[in-house]
Parts: C-alpha cells; structure tokens; sequence
C-alpha cells in the first residue's frame, strides 16, 4: 500500500450565514489515494449541489494528506437484513435489536423519542449513555465551545482499506449504491471504539426509507423500513457505555483515521 492517502471531508448547508445555522444538506468523508483526489472534490461538490435535500448554498471541502501509518485499521461489520414493511414496525424492530445489542430500554425508549422529536436532520450523531439514556454530547466540557445540539458529533476520516476486496464483496451480496456502502464504513468505525455499545440510524433523504442498527455482538443489522417515504427528517445515536469520557470518544470519532479492511472471500461474514 502507499505510504501517504488523503482524507477528503465535505459538510454543506442551505441558508446559513458563513455556514454558521443554517440547514444541514449533506457531508461525505473519505479516505483516498493521490490519483482520486481530483475526482473525489468534484464529487462532492456535484452532491452537495444537486442534493435532493436541497442545493447547498454553503459547502466546504477539506483536504489534508494523512501519513497511512498513522491510521487505525477495523474490520467491516457483519451484514445482515431484516425485512420490514412500515415506520412504525422497523422502529419497533430496531429497538429489539438495539436492546439485543446491550442498550437498556430504558435508554432505547429515551433514544428513540429524540429521534422522533427531531424536526429536521442533524448535521452528526447524539451520544446517549446505553445504560441511563442521557444524552452526552449536550452537556458542557471545560474548555471547548457550548455544544450545538443541532450538530451533535461527526464520525469523519474513515475509508475502505482495498476498494477492489470491497466491490468484489459487497457485489457477492447483492449490495450496491452509496448509501449502503457509507453506512457500512461509518458503522464499522463507530464499532472501532470500545465504549460504543450499539448505533442506530436512518437516513435523511427524503426517498431512502432504509436504516440499521451497527453493534459488534450482531454486525450491522440493515432494516428495509425504518421511516415514510418522503420525509427529511433523518438521524443517528452512538449508544455508549456508563462512564464515557466524550471527550476523548469524539476525539476518536472526528480525528482518528480508520481504514476499514473487508474479509477475503471464504472468511465468516
Ligand atoms: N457522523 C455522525 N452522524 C452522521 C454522519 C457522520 N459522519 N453523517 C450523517 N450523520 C447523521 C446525521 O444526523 C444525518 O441526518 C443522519 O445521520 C443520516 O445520515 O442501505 O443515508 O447520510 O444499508 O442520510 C442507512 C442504510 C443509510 C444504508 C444512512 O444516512 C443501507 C444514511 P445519512
Ligand atoms: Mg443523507
């Protein structure tokens, strides 16, 4: 492998003031060699522009070169599906999942109505403690700026280690499209982190009604139906053990670059 990549990582929004509030539109992060550089801005670019959320009148894009020692490697999670045909029933089956994974129900119950709450899509992830179901990133740390609840924590700086292992077994299992492929990445990220108990999420764009619940014990559990067609209004929780320093959890999730390793065909998957 080469020695150095670049992390590519690109937020934008729609009324804001120098990107200050605002609605979130969409971001995108990754991890890529030299020669797909170019390529990779301009894909972002055309996203953040021709978003079905809305054409972003903010966008930033950040290129940094990362030294490839530095980085982390994960494995991908276990894929699995479960087939659900309403809102209401994926919600309910996500939260059985979430529960098998170790979250109490308590803190599901807890997740599950801030989610639902939501009026429209946060920029990144609430942290909710898996035992208590108090939300974290909200509360205040010395010495950093007041938590914006709309932001909540991003999991950035994470890619596929081999794109070729990738395709060769995503295609095996009949998955295909973007979606899929950055909701698998970021899930095995978050699982990357010892404190993390279990993830929930479902997207934000109006037309993808799909979501899932990522834990290490189950891999990453794909439930078809998890909102209504149509609505914006999309989210993720990172559930945490009791005790976690969210400091140094967000400074593992937004800084530490994690390249995630597919197994060989033949491996358990
Ligand atoms: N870090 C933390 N939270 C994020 C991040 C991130 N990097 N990116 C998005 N979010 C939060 C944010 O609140 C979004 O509103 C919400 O998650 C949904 O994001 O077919 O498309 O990018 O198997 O819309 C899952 C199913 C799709 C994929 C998830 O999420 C499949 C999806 P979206
Ligand atoms: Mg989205």
């Amino acid at each position: 492998m080469e020695r150095t990549r670049f992390s590519v990582k690109m937020r934008s929004s729609l009324g804001s003031v120098h990107g200050m509030g605002g609605r979130h539109i969409s971001g995108a992060e990754r991890i890529v060699p030299e020669k797909s550089l170019e390529e990779t801005v301009c894909e972002m670019l055309r996203r953040a522009r021709t978003h079905e959320r809305g054409t972003a009148d903010f966008i930033q894009i950040k290129v940094e070169e990362l030294n490839l020692s530095k980085a982390v490697h994960a494995p991908l999670l276990r894929f699995s599906e479960i087939k659900s045909s309403s809102k209401d029933e994926g919600r309910r089956i996500a939260a059985e999942e979430l529960e098998a994974a170790g979250v109490s129900h308590k803190a599901v119950t807890a997740g599950m109505s801030l989610l639902g709450a939501l009026t429209d899509s946060m920029r990144g992830a609430m942290v909710l403690d898996a035992e208590t179901g108090e939300r974290l990133d909200t509360l205040p740390r010395p010495g950093t700026p007041a938590p914006d609840p709309r932001r909540g924590i991003r999991c950035s700086s994470m890619d596929i280690a081999d794109e070729d292992a990738y395709r060769r077994f995503m295609k095996a299992r009949g998955l295909y499209g973007d979606h899929a492929r950055e909701a698998m990445v970021l899930a095995s990220k978050v699982q990357s982190e010892p404190s993390t108990v279990a993830e929930l999420c479902w997207s934000d764009d109006p037309g993808y009604v799909t979501g899932y619940v990522g834990s290490r014990k189950n891999g990453y559990r794909r439930i078809t139906v998890m909102k209504d067609l149509g609505d914006p209004v999309g989210g993720r929780i990172f559930f945490v053990r009791h005790g976690t320093d969210t400091g140094k959890y967000t400074g593992y999730m937004e800084n530490t670059p994690v390249l995630i390793d597919t197994p060989e065909e033949g491996d358990a998957a």
